[in-house]
C-alpha cells in the first residue's frame, strides 16, 4: 500500500513537471515577435480611408519605433465644424443655422441653431450627405454622438431621426433634450432613452432632426457640436493573420492567449479628429479558404480610454480563450488578430476616434 501511494505521489509531481515543461516554452515568448506593427504585416480592411486610417507616424516613437496611427473615421465630414461650414445642416420655415465663434462649444466653431417662434420650424442633417452614404446596406446600424448645449430654450427640444421630413414620416428614434441651459450633454452617454441610438430605417432616406414643440415658444436657440456618426458595421480593423506553425516561434495551440500592446492618444491634432473613447481587439478562428479570409467569429474584447493615454504611452492587456482547428492545411492562417479604435460591438461604444499603437505582443499564458 506504501508503495502504491509512493507511485501514485511520484507520478503526480511528474505530471506537474511535464505540465510546467510545456508552459515554460511559451511562458515570456511573444509569439508575434515577427509582426511589429505595420502596413504590410497587419492589413486594414479598408485602406482607401473612407472608414478608417491605418499608418505609419514617424513623428511619435515608442521604444525607437515609429508608431502606427488607427482611426475610425467620422463619416460625417465636418462633425466638429471647425471648418466654419455647416454643410448637409438645413433648416425649414424661419429656422437659422449658423456657424457659432464667440462661445463655441468645442474648439472655436459649433452649429448655433434657432428654432424661435415658430412651431413648424425644424433643423435637420440629411444623411445622405453622409461619406459614402449611397452605399450603406439598408440594415446599416448608425450610432450618433454630439454635444449639446441649450443657449436661450423655454421648452424641451424633441430630437428625432425619420424618414422624412414631417412628423408623419416614420420615426425610429425620438428624444427630448433639455432645456436646462446650466449643462451640456454628451450623446449618447447622456441619453436615458432605453433604445439607445441603434437608428435604421433602411437607407434611402434619412433625417437628423431637432424638430420644434408642438406650441411656439419665443427661444429655442442652442449650441451643437461633434457630431460623429459610424456604422457598426464598417470596415474598421486591422488585422494580422497567423499559421499554426511557421509564422511564430513557438506552434500555435488552444489556450488563453494574452494580447497586449502600448496606446496613447493621437498627438497630431486635425479637425474632425477624435480621441478614442474605446478600443477593441478580438481573435478569429475561423479560416474559410474557399474566400480566403476569416469569418468574425471572435469575441470583441472593449478597452475604454483612460486618462492616461492622454500623456504618454500605457500598455493595454487582454486575456483571451482560443481554440486552434485541430483540422486545417498546414498552409492556411488559423488565427486572425483584429485591433480596432472604436468598438463596434453596440451603438453605444462605436465612436469615430483616432488612437497611436506600437508593441504588439501574444503570448500563450495557459
Ligand atoms: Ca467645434
Amino acid at each position: 500500500m506504501k508503495n502504491f501511494f509512493l507511485v501514485f505521489i511520484l507520478s503526480g509531481i511528474f505530471l506537474s513537471c511535464q505540465i510546467q515543461d510545456f508552459l515554460s516554452e511559451y511562458r515570456g515568448v511573444n509569439l508575434i515577435e515577427n509582426f511589429p506593427f505595420s502596413s504590410a504585416n497587419w492589413q486594414a480592411d479598408d485602406s482607401t480611408a473612407t472608414y478608417m486610417l491605418w499608418e505609419e507616424e514617424s513623428s511619435v516613437q515608442y521604444n525607437g519605433v515609429n508608431a502606427y496611427r488607427l482611426r475610425t473615421v467620422n463619416l460625417m465630414s465636418n462633425g466638429d465644424f471647425e471648418t466654419g461650414a455647416i454643410t448637409g445642416w438645413a433648416g425649414t420655415g424661419t429656422a437659422a443655422l449658423t456657424d457659432e465663434t464667440g462661445s463655441p462649444l468645442r474648439g472655436t466653431h459649433s452649429l448655433k441653431i434657432d428654432l424661435s417662434d415658430n412651431g413648424s420650424n425644424l433643423a435637420y442633417f440629411d444623411m445622405s450627405n453622409l461619406t459614402d452614404a449611397a452605399n450603406y446596406p439598408d440594415s446599416a446600424s448608425m450610432s450618433v454622438r454630439f454635444v449639446y448645449k441649450p443657449e436661450t430654450v423655454s421648452a424641451t427640444i424633441p430630437m428625432e431621426y425619420r424618414a422624412g421630413l414631417t412628423n408623419t414620416d416614420e420615426k425610429a428614434y425620438g428624444i427630448s433634450l433639455s432645456a436646462d441651459s446650466n449643462i451640456t450633454l454628451v450623446f449618447p452617454s447622456d441619453s436615458s432613452a432605453s433604445n439607445g441610438f441603434l437608428w435604421n430605417l433602411g437607407f434611402a432616406s434619412q433625417y437628423l432632426i431637432f424638430n420644434s414643440p408642438a406650441s411656439p415658444v419665443t427661444n429655442m436657440v442652442f449650441l451643437i457640436d461633434d457630431v460623429r456618426i459610424t456604422r457598426t458595421d464598417a470596415p474598421i480593423w486591422v488585422r494580422l493573420r497567423l499559421r499554426k506553425e511557421g509564422d511564430t516561434p513557438q506552434p500555435l495551440l488552444t489556450g488563453t492567449y494574452r494580447l497586449s500592446f502600448m496606446v496613447r492618444q493621437d498627438t497630431v491634432s486635425a479637425n474632425n479628429v477624435f480621441d478614442a473613447s474605446r478600443i477593441s481587439v478580438r481573435i478569429n478562428t475561423y479560416y474559410d479558404s474557399a474566400v480566403d479570409s476569416f469569418i468574425d467569429n471572435g469575441g470583441i474584447y472593449g478597452i475604454n480610454a483612460e486618462s492616461s493615454w492622454s500623456s504618454g504611452w500605457q500598455s493595454v492587456s487582454t486575456d483571451i480563450p482560443v481554440v486552434i482547428s485541430a483540422e486545417s492545411s498546414a498552409s492556411d492562417p488559423v488565427m486572425e488578430i483584429c485591433i480596432s479604435a472604436s468598438d463596434p460591438s453596440s451603438v453605444f461604444y462605436m465612436d469615430a476616434g483616432s488612437i497611436l499603437v506600437a508593441s504588439p505582443s501574444l503570448e500563450l499564458i495557459e
